[in-house]
């Protein structure tokens, strides 16, 4: 997934940005759905350095620069933390002529590169229960060390990105317009997208609360936390394009949506009901605690917990369905009915968090309290 752009196209991009030495090796990187991403290797001065490019989607993305602001400004803010933020964060290599992103034209109008961080891996799936929890802990860390950064004038990367609720009126909208003919076709799965806007109108209201809105990171999949490969520790949260004021809520529901499945997206749909991994969430809801602290969020967030990773994905089911309806304008296919297969899978996932409610709702209380347990026993403030 990912890669859009011709090597050749790629070239003439990577070359205006402000890169010493000799370029050596350009290849796509498979990282997002959305975006076009590539990393390019160099020689200087008789040693390797890599370099990660990222062409943004155009049509997803139709203010780039906005993005880049909101990126510029949560990076400054972590850094400026100093040892409260124990991980990286992306350092941006400008242009040859000073900026911080490229301009272009087609698909991808905005290019940007970042330094390569060495020796460090992504995971798109785990059964591994310590890189479940580091994966909490950096989301968590995340979440809290955003709460203190001056938000005034910061636009969201998509408007209306986390409404939920509006994303079963874009279905609606799609389902009148049947711009492709293909509405009749899934008349039973469009019954059960319906059948989850009341959970969604739930907890919409508690998202919605102007009193809860924080910063978010808004694309919490696991493969978004990058980590080393030799320790496994959680080393740089990535992927920031989503960063906008939201609730946290949406951050930890889809956060726990993927890290206890153990399928991918793409595979769901062909498998029948998935079963949630608990071992998984308790480690990844205790990392999660340890990172977001005691008092972060509110009761009645707390209180709905347990719904979020449900509610995110019906709400990708959606998504996907509304794009299958729309002609696949959204999220790239490699074959016709991919969105529909994908959105099959989401709503079996979610099905399957339904299902288990009452024990993920304890597990994850329980992770609250062990969490804090262990921290008091070490002695640190929670
Ligand atoms: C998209 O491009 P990627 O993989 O980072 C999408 C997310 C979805 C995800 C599903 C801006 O993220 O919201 O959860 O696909 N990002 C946007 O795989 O729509
Ligand atoms: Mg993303």
């Amino acid at each position: 997934m990912g890669s859009f752009s011709s090597v050749v196209d790629v070239e003439k991009i990577i070359e205006q940005f402000a890169i010493s030495g000799v370029l050596q090796l350009v290849e796509p990187v498979a990282q997002g759905r959305l975006n076009d991403t590539w990393m390019s290797s160099w020689i200087f001065d008789g040693r390797v350095s890599r370099y990660v490019h990222q062409g943004v989607n155009a049509s997803v993305f139709p203010h780039p620069e906005v993005i880049m602001e909101s990126i510029e400004r949560v990076g400054a803010h972590l850094r400026a933390l100093g040892a409260d933020y124990p991980f990286q964060t992306l350092e941006t290599v400008r242009t040859r002529d000073g900026r911080g992103w490229l301009h272009a034209s087609g698909q991808r109008t905005l290019w940007r590169t970042y330094r390569y961080i060495e020796n460090s891996v992504t995971y798109d799936a785990t059964r591994d229960r310590g890189i479940a929890g580091e994966a909490g802990w950096a989301i968590g860390m995340f979440l809290r060390a955003l709460d203190s950064m001056p938000t005034k004038g910061l636009q969201a990367a998509i408007p209306g990105f986390q409404n939920i609720v509006g994303r079963y009126e874009a279905l609606e909208d799609a389902k009148r317009r049947d711009l492709v003919g293909r509405v009749k076709s899934v008349q039973e799965l469009l019954a059960e997208a319906s059948a989850g806007l009341p959970l969604a109108q739930k907890v919409s209201r508690i998202m919605n609360n102007p009193a809860y809105q924080r910063m978010t990171h808004a694309d919490t999949k696991l493969n978004n936390v990058l980590f080393d490969r030799d320790t496994h520790g959680a080393i740089c949260m990535i992927d920031l394009d989503t960063v906008m004021v939201g609730s946290p809520l949406y951050d930890f529901g889809d956060f726990i949506r993927m890290i206890c499945i153990t399928s991918s997206e793409d595979e769901l749909g062909a498998m029948g009901r998935e079963s949630v991994d608990m071992d998984l969430l308790a480690a990844a809801a205790q990392g999660f605690w340890r990172g977001i602290g005691a008092s972060y969020l509110h009761d009645e967030e707390r209180a709905v917990l347990a719904d979020m990773p449900a509610v995110l994905s019906h709400t990708l089911g959606v998504r996907f369905l509304t794009d299958y309806l729309n002609g696949d304008v959204y999220f790239p296919v490699d074959s016709p009915e991919q969105n529909r297969v994908r959105a099959v899978g989401q709503f079996a996932v979610a099905a399957s968090f339904l299902s288990g409610k009452r024990d993920i709702e304890e597990t994850i209380e329980r992770a609250r309290e062990s969490a804090f347990s262990a921290w008091s026993n070490t002695g640190c403030i929670v």
